[in-house]
């Protein structure tokens, strides 16, 4: 594939885009990262994706050497230069340069990239049939050890949780947190609909996803009642429609858990209603390239 990478000021081609070994993101996953997505020439929700990544970055005392204003100019700058209208956008943020030591204060300077590609459909025509997920042992970081709302690049606890998910068969792993609460998946928020009411667990528990922010309003203003609470297994079991939202995912319907059938085994009618918005939304709203 080819294309400009965005690396600490230049853009550099794809073949050429290397950062240091001993960048602490590599060595210990210390940094910070972002997906985002463009459709039609316009980048969806741009400007909560850039605020969750100061967020994140500030809850690890990392310091982006770019104001806010400039990571978004230069977003939009690498995707004309690679001539992207629908695409994956992913800036990180490393802690940068250090010895073979923990200790962040041995990296004076952040590694800052941005990353544009080409990105289609995540789960293909899993939409129109619903994935078969997979409750999984592994169990999503305390906030007390690692908060989820850090978007982190410390990803193992997702990995443990999608191998395991891959040694189930199943499409997409659900992780609950040590006390059993319906956590989330490994790239997604989880919803249930119960009795005509959309619920999703409160996000201490999960990263606080900017598509889950989209859908939440989408059915408030479809006049269907939201409910963050949290959820056992059985409320998952029982439920009458689940799905996953995320901005790889985007809406994604999951019809079956463990092996039991949710509803009548095929996308829910509210589950497609909100798909249909939000496809909708992504189609026309957004920052201009
Ligand atoms: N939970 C987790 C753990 C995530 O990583 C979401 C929820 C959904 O958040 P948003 O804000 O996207 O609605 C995510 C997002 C990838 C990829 O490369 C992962 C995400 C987003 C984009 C790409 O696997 N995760």
């Amino acid at each position: 594939m080819s294309g400009l990478i965005y690396i600490n000021g230049e853009f550099v081609p794809r073949e050429e885009a290397k950062i240091s070994i001993f960048d602490h993101g590599f060595l210990y996953g210390d940094g910070v990262f972002e997906g985002i997505r463009a459709y039609n020439g316009k980048v969806f929700k741009l400007n909560e994706h850039i605020d969750r990544l100061y967020k994140s970055a500030s809850a690890i005392c990392l310091k982006i050497p770019l104001s806010k204003e400039k990571m978004k100019a230069t977003i939009l700058e690498c995707l004309r230069k690679n001539d992207l209208k629908n695409a994956y956008i992913r800036p990180i943020v490393s802690r940068g340069i250090g010895d073979l030591g923990l200790d962040p204060r041995k990296c004076p300077k952040p590694n800052v990239i941005i990353i544009t590609q080409e990105w289609g459909a995540l789960y293909g025509d899993l939409y129109e049939k619903g994935l078969a997920a997979v409750t999984v042992g592994v169990r999503r970081n305390p906030p007390e050890s690692l908060p989820p709302n850090i978007k982190s690049l410390n990803y193992l606890n997702n990995i443990l949780a999608k191998l395991e998910a891959n040694e189930k068969e199943g499409d997409e792993a659900i992780m609950f947190d040590i006390h059993g609460h319906l956590s989330e998946g490994t790239g997604d928020n989880i919803f249930l609909v119960e009795n005509g009411r959309v619920i999703t667990p409160p996000t201490i528990n999960n990263l606080e996803g900017i598509t889950r922010a989209t859908v939440i309003d989408i059915a408030k203003k479809l006049g269907y009642v939201v409910e963050e609470k949290n959820c056992g297994l059985y409320d998952l079991y029982t439920a009458d429609e689940v799905f996953v939202t995320g901005t790889a995912a985007e809406v994604a319907p999951i019809t079956k858990i463990d092996g039991r059938v949710i509803g009548d085994g095929k996308p829910g009618r509210m589950t497609k209603q909100l798909m249909t918005e939000f496809k909708k939304l992504t189609e026309r709203n957004g920052t201009p390239i």
